[in-house]
């Protein structure tokens, strides 16, 4: 019997079933900036790299009076305190990447009411870097997290060189901006790495190239490829990023069976002087995209996509393509309001086979106020979903629940890594 809208979502039962559904369901963080405890310096954690977060720096900015040059000549507990003092002190921290450090102290054990910037710091700093790391994942109930591994990083290039023990929570993904966007620039680094290439993609450059991403692939055994996008981004198109991509990537991912993850429309440093923070987006044509998986059937793509406008068409094209995964509500996107919307849309039109979020987390204890936040929406999400199936008399078990929930926060991606995509010969490919 079909239960009034009024009493459809009051079953406070399944509601809370819901919330500690997802409250327990432990993460798996498909992108990331962070970094195993044995890369060392490139290890972020602690007050002051969560003030300075290039999100936050943007924001700082708008109430700064000071010149870019001058902030950036601060040293970073200086910048921090101009960041603690405009967005926390002068304001209240209402943004999500403002609350999202109050959620992190609190969740800490700190009282966030206590505006004392230098009890805090010394709280921090009787924390080993190590133990902290594990800490921040058991707090945030993150079960593995991806690095983002970047072979043209001096810095990472340094850590790679020597073996050491992996971190079992540590995984990676193998970025390749600079060798697909900017190979001209990027060729005598991988030249001087010792590889025999040359501007043009000659037989022996290819061969050369694919050798350096089997090395790199041996090397960190990624649990995929990446690459970030301009919104200009075209395929088919007559450029030098297609033909890295034809003859070197996307034949190198299909011999290594690694998924290609692709994150479309950045527009990088709109405004420059903001450093990281200055990157923009812009609206992306998807059809380069659909060419893609039509191109490449046997491969497998994972993508996200920075424009709101394109969330909707990201998840018809998903509903086309089985070798295409949708993850993650990516940086501008990854804030309460448009969660909730561009995940009801998902659930809506692709069930529960999509990736619900990463964190992008930069700073390690950052995982606490990312996850935190996004299972709060998901939460809510999934309690209207379940709810209206539940009015229809289909209510989910337990099991089920703790099933579905785990799809949407790595399961899925899991399954997708792990199925073949194999699908029929590609058609021809729209403009
Ligand atoms: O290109 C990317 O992977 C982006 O996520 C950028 O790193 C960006 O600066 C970021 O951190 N977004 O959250
Ligand atoms: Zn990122």
């Amino acid at each position: 019997m079909t239960k009034r809208v009024s009493e459809r979502f009051s079953d406070g039962k399944l509601s809370q079933r819901i919330a500690s559904a997802v409250a327990s369901t432990p993460i798996r963080d498909i992108h990331t900036h962070l970094y195993d405890p044995a890369f060392g310096k490139l290890v972020l954690w602690g007050i002051d790299d969560l003030l300075v977060y290039h999100y936050l720096v943007a924001e700082s900015f708008r109430h700064f009076e000071l010149s870019y040059e001058n902030f950036w000549a601060l040293t970073k507990p200086q910048q921090a305190e101009l960041i603690w003092r405009a967005l926390f002190l002068e304001h209240a921290p209402i943004s999500e990447a403002a609350r999202g450090v109050i959620t992190t102290l609190n969740r800490l054990g700190l009282d966030v009411r206590k505006n004392d910037l230098p009890k805090i710091r010394k709280w921090f700093n009787a924390w080993h870097p190590k133990d902290f790391v594990d800490h921040c994942l058991d707090l945030a109930n993150v079960s593995t997290v991806c690095m983002t591994n970047s072979p043209f990083d001096v810095d990472e290039q340094g850590v790679w060189a020597n073996s050491f023990k992996r971190h079992p929570r540590f995984e990676s993904g193998l970025r390749l901006d600079p060798l697909i966007l900017n190979y001209k620039s990027t060729m005598r680094q991988i030249r001087s790495m010792g590889y025999e290439v040359n501007p043009t993609l000659t037989r022996k450059t290819v061969s050369e190239l694919r050798r350096f991403l089997r090395d790199w692939t041996t090397r960190i055994d990624p649990r995929y490829a990446m690459v970030s996008l301009p919104p200009t981004f075209k395929y088919p198109s007559d450029s030098m990023t297609q033909r890295i991509l034809d003859s070197v990537v996307l034949p190198h991912c299909v011999e290594a069976d690694l998924p290609f993850a692709m994150m479309l429309g950045v527009r990088r440093q709109v405004n420059s002087e903001l450093g990281m923070a200055g990157d923009g987006l812009g609206v992306s044509n998807l059809r380069s995209l659909e060419n893609m998986c039509l191109q490449y059937p046997q491969q497998k793509f994972l993508a996200t996509v920075l424009s709101r406008e394109n969330q909707h068409e990201l998840c018809v094209l998903a509903r086309k393509f089985r070798n295409l995964h949708v993850f993650g509500c990516w940086w501008f996107t990854n804030i309460p309001s448009i969660i909730e919307e561009m995940t009801s849309m998902r659930l809506e039109l692709l069930g529960f086979s999509f990736t619900a979020q990463h964190s992008d987390a930069r700073v390690v204890d950052q995982l606490i106020y990312k996850w935190d936040h996004t299972r709060e929406v998901v939460t809510k999400v999934l309690q209207k979903a379940y709810g209206s199936l539940s009015s229809v008399g289909w209510e989910p078990t337990n099991a089920e629940l703790q099933r579905d929930v785990q799809a949407l926060l790595g399961g899925s991606f899991e399954e997708f890594c792990r199925h073949g995509s194999n699908l029929s010969p590609s058609k021809t490919m729209s403009q």
